[in-house]
């Protein structure tokens, strides 16, 4: 095979790797209703990954997390200060509190995993 052929399909394939988890957008999207808000943490997303909320309310997410890689044991509220440990295969509660409209990111120690709150 000619070699700028494999060079290209090297560029390719890691242009694919930045998209998927650096600058791909995730869709999802779910309104608050009453109790805990179940988030799945697999396959390097967040299900849902945009979680509607209302603004200045402490609210509970339920993270369960299903991806035995290192990469998703946390979940990191940066702008909240919040961090939690995520234990394999059971349901954890974290609470948190928007305190004003906005969006604030949640990841996990590497930025990988990543999904938003829209407090409102
Ligand atoms: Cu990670």
């Amino acid at each position: 095979m000619n070699i700028w052929l494999i060079n290209l399909a090297g560029i390719v394939v890691m242009a694919a790797i930045v998209w998927w988890f650096w600058l791909s957008r995730p869709q999802a999207r779910r309104a608050v209703g009453a109790g805990p808000i179940e988030i799945v943490v697999d396959g390097g997303v967040y299900t849902p990954a945009r979680v509607e909320v209302p603004a200045g309310k402490p609210v509970t997410l339920r993270f369960l997390r299903k991806d035995a890689n290192p990469c998703a044991e946390k979940a990191v509220f940066d702008s909240l200060g919040v961090s939690a440990d995520l234990p394999l295969g059971k349901p954890l509660d974290v609470t948190v509190t928007p305190p004003q409209p906005g969006e604030y990111e949640f990841t996990c120690q590497m930025r990988m995993y990543r999904g938003t709150l829209v407090a409102k």
